[in-house]
């Protein structure tokens, strides 16, 4: 019988830096992602905190849970993402200001390459 060794690095969930704590660079890279600006240097599985393949508002709900030193509470859906005013399924004129910061800036960003 023979024997081999493996070395694995975890990371603590929210970890995305990978510095080995979880703090605001890691939710300015998560805001960052969820605005689809550039990460370089991070892949999904930084971002996917709650591991369903995609990365959304979920993965920023557990973030925030992290920092904010919650127990974590797993989603039962999937990365939902609220719909942008006038898309599908929304009325038009529906008010942006109730959106949250990321979902606003996505929509805007969406808007304005439509
Ligand atoms: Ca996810």
């Amino acid at each position: 019988m023979g024997t081999t060794t493996a070395s694995l690095t975890l990371r603590k969930l929210g970890d995305i830096t990978g510095d080995g704590s979880v703090g605001l660079d890691d939710k300015l890279q998560m805001n960052k992602r969820l605005n689809g600006l550039p990460t370089p240097g991070y892949e999904l599985r930084h971002f996917d905190l709650n591991g369903s393949g995609t990365v959304g508002l979920d993965d920023k709900v557990i973030l925030n849970q992290v920092l904010n030193n919650l127990p974590i509470r797993w989603s039962q859906g999937t990365d939902a993402v609220p719909a942008c005013p006038g898309g599908p399924g929304q009325r038009p004129g529906t008010p942006t200001h109730s959106l949250s910061l990321p979902v606003r800036a996505r929509c805007t960003a969406r808007a304005s390459r439509e």
